[in-house]
C-alpha cells in the first residue's frame, strides 16, 4: 500500500483475497498524454494497461508524481438547459404525482434520473452513423456488431435486440419453465419480471454487505456461494435453468463482483452442469473495480478484465445503453448453438428480423464502436472519476450514502435520512421529489416502490435497501454540475425532517415504478 492514497474507500478493507484495493495506483499509472499512440483510435493500443507516469520520463525524480487528470475528450456540441423557479418545480411534481419518471425532461436542469441512453456519442461513433447499412437483411452494421461483441466480450453468437429487455424476454422465454427457479446476485427490476413472466422464480444470493448501505466490502457485487449451495440443495439442478450474474451490480448501488469470486461460482456450477448468463450491462465498470481492488487484476488492461470476466460465463444480456455509449440498442450473447438457433428465432417474433433486432444499422454501427470506446482505460477512469468526485463529497459532508461509491452512480440512504419515515410512506420516493423541488435536479428511487409486492403475499416487499440514486450519465456533465448536485443534495439534507412521507394512489400491475402516481401525505 502506497502513502498516497487518494481514495477513503481503500481504507479499511480487510478481506485478504480482495486486498490492496488502492485506486491511487491507477492513477499513478497514468500514461504520458503526450505519447503518440494515445491520440490513435486503436482499440488495441487504448485498452492497454497504463504505463507508470515516470517511466521513461524526463522529469527530475524529486517532483511529485503526476496525481491529476481530466476526461480523454473536449465537447463539440453544447445542449442548453432550462432553469426552473420554484413554483414551476412544485407545480410540475405536482402534475407528475411526485413521481420523477413522469416529469417531463424539460421542466429538469441536472437529469440523474439515469445513466440508460443519456451518455453522449463520441464523433467516431456519430461518424460510424452516416456508414449505417439500412438494408432489411444482411446489414454490414450487424456483422460489425457481431464482430466486435467476440472480440470484446468473447461470445461466440449474437442475437440484436432494441435493449436490454428484450434479451432478458427472449433469454427467459427460452430457457425458463414452470416451476424454475433463477438464483442471481441481486434483482434487477427488468430482469426479475421476465423470469416471473416465464414461469421461474428469482433467488438472492449476493452475500450479505451487499444489503448493508454502510459497510466498505469493495465486492458487494460477489456471491455468497452457501446461499448458491442451498438454493442447489432445495431446489435441484434441473430446476435451475442458469444462475444470473450481474456485473457491477446495479441495484446494490453498482458494486463489483470479483474475477475470484466468479471464478468459484463458475466451479460451483460445473459440479452440477448449470450455465451462468452475465448481465453485462456494466461490465467494464465492474472491470475497472477489479483493476484497482483485485490484485490478481492489477497488472491487466480493462479489456483483458472484461475478457477474463465474460469467459468464466456462458452468454450474456446487455443493454447496449448504458457501457456501450448509446442511446438505444442491446443483444443477447450466446456460447451454445442449439439455444443460439433458438433465440434468433423468438426475435424475428418480437425484436425484428435477427441482423437487426429493433435496431438501425446505424444504431448497431455506433453500438460497436461505443463497446470498444468502453474498454479504453482512461475514458472509464474518468467516467468512475466523476462519480466518485460526487460521492466524495456527501461523504464529507456527512450525507448517508452506499460505500464504498459505485461506478454509475451515487445511492442516498434514504432511510438513513428520511428516519421518521416508515418504509410505506416511501422515503426514496419523497427524497427524490423533494431533490427536484430544491433544484431541479432529477433522480430516481430504488426502494420500496422499484421493489414492488411479492407475488406470493400481494405485500410490499420493503427491500433493505431503501435508496435514491444519482446517476451520471457519461461524458455528459461537468465536474461544476457535480458541485451543484452535491449542494443541492446537502441543503435537502438540512430539512429533513420537514420532508413529509407519501402514499401511492395509482399503481400500476407491471413495474410500477414507472407510472405510478403519490400525494403528499398530511
Ligand atoms: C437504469 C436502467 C433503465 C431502467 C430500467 C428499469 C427501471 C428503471 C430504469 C436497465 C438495465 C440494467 C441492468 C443491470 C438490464 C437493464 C434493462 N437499467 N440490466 O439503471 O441496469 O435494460 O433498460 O435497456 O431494457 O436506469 P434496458
Amino acid at each position: 500500500m502506497t502513502d498516497d492514497r487518494t481514495n477513503p474507500d481503500a481504507s479499511d478493507l480487510g478481506a485478504p483475497d480482495h486486498d490492496a484495493p488502492d485506486p491511487g495506483a491507477a492513477d499513478r499509472r497514468a500514461p504520458d498524454r503526450h505519447a503518440p499512440d494515445r491520440h490513435a483510435p486503436d482499440p488495441a493500443a487504448a485498452g492497454r494497461r497504463a504505463p507508470d507516469a515516470h517511466a521513461g520520463s524526463h522529469r527530475s525524480s524529486q517532483r511529485p508524481a503526476r496525481r491529476s487528470w481530466a476526461e480523454p475528450w473536449k465537447i463539440k456540441m453544447v445542449e442548453h438547459l432550462k432553469m426552473t423557479t420554484p413554483e414551476e418545480r412544485r407545480r410540475a411534481i405536482e402534475e407528475a404525482g411526485y413521481n420523477t419518471f413522469l416529469l417531463r425532461s424539460e421542466d429538469v436542469y441536472i437529469d440523474l434520473l439515469t445513466d440508460s441512453g443519456t451518455s453522449a456519442m463520441s464523433d467516431r461513433q456519430w461518424a460510424g452513423m452516416m456508414l449505417g447499412d439500412e438494408a432489411y437483411a444482411g446489414s454490414r452494421n450487424f456483422y460489425h456488431l457481431e464482430e466486435t461483441v467476440r472480440d470484446v466480450y468473447g461470445y461466440r453468437y449474437v442475437v440484436p435486440t432494441h435493449q436490454g429487455r428484450g434479451a432478458e424476454h427472449i433469454l427467459s422465454q427460452i430457457l425458463i419453465k414452470e416451476g424454475d427457479v433463477v438464483p442471481g446476485n441481486m434483482y434487477f427490476t427488468t430482469t426479475r419480471l421476465h423470469q416471473e413472466l416465464a414461469g421461474g422464480g428469482f433467488i438472492d444470493v449476493i452475500c450479505d454487505q451487499a444489503h448493508e448501505p454502510a459497510s466498505e466490502f469493495p465486492f458487494k457485487g460477489d456471491v455468497d456461494l452457501y446461499k448458491l449451495q442451498k438454493v442447489i440443495d432445495d431446489y435441484g439442478p434441473d430446476r435451475i435453468p442458469y444462475v444470473c450474474i450481474a456485473t457491477a451490480v446495479n441495484m446494490a448501488g453498482g458494486q463489483p463482483i470479483s474475477l475470484g469470486n466468479l471464478r468459484e461460482v463458475r466451479a460451483l456450477c460445473d459440479r452440477y452442469g448449470i450455465s451462468i448468463i452475465h448481465d453485462a450491462t456494466r461490465v467494464a465498470e465492474n472491470a475497472y473495480f477489479c483493476q484497482v481492488r483485485e490484485p490478481e487484476c492489477a497488472d491487466m488492461t480493462i479489456a483483458e478484465i472484461v475478457r477474463a470476466l465474460c469467459d468464466l460465463t456462458d452468454g450474456a444480456t446487455m443493454s447496449a445503453k448504458k457501457d456501450a455509449l448509446v442511446n438505444i440498442g442491446g443483444f443477447l450473447a450466446l456460447n451454445d448453438e442449439p439455444t443460439y438457433r433458438a433465440a434468433q428465432n423468438m426475435c424475428v417474433v418480437y425484436e425484428g428480423l435477427h441482423t437487426y433486432g429493433g435496431m438501425a444499422g446505424r444504431d448497431m454501427e455506433a453500438v460497436a464502436i461505443g463497446l470498444r470506446e468502453s474498454v479504453e482505460f482512461d475514458h472509464i477512469r474518468a467516467r468512475v472519476g466523476q462519480v466518485e468526485y460526487l460521492g466524495q463529497k456527501l461523504v464529507d459532508w456527512g450525507i448517508p450514502v452506499v460505500r464504498p461509491i459505485g461506478g454509475h452512480a451515487v445511492f442516498l440512504d434514504a432511510r438513513a435520512i428520511l428516519e421518521h419515515l416508515d418504509q410505506d410512506e416511501y422515503p426514496a420516493q419523497a427524497l427524490a421529489a423533494e431533490i427536484y423541488l430544491e433544484a431541479g435536479i432529477r433522480a430516481m428511487e430504488r426502494g420500496n416502490v422499484s421493489s414492488g409486492r411479492d407475488p406470493q403475499t400481494g405485500k410490499n416487499r420493503r427491500p433493505k435497501l431503501e435508496l435514491v440514486r444519482l446517476t451520471i450519465p457519461r461524458r455528459v456533465y461537468t465536474q461544476a454540475h457535480m458541485d451543484v448536485t452535491a449542494e443541492a443534495v446537502a441543503e435537502v439534507y438540512d430539512h429533513r425532517t420537514q420532508v413529509r412521507g407519501l402514499e401511492m394512489v395509482f399503481e400500476p400491475q407491471y413495474l410500477r415504478f414507472f407510472q405510478a402516481r403519490f400525494r403528499p401525505l398530511a
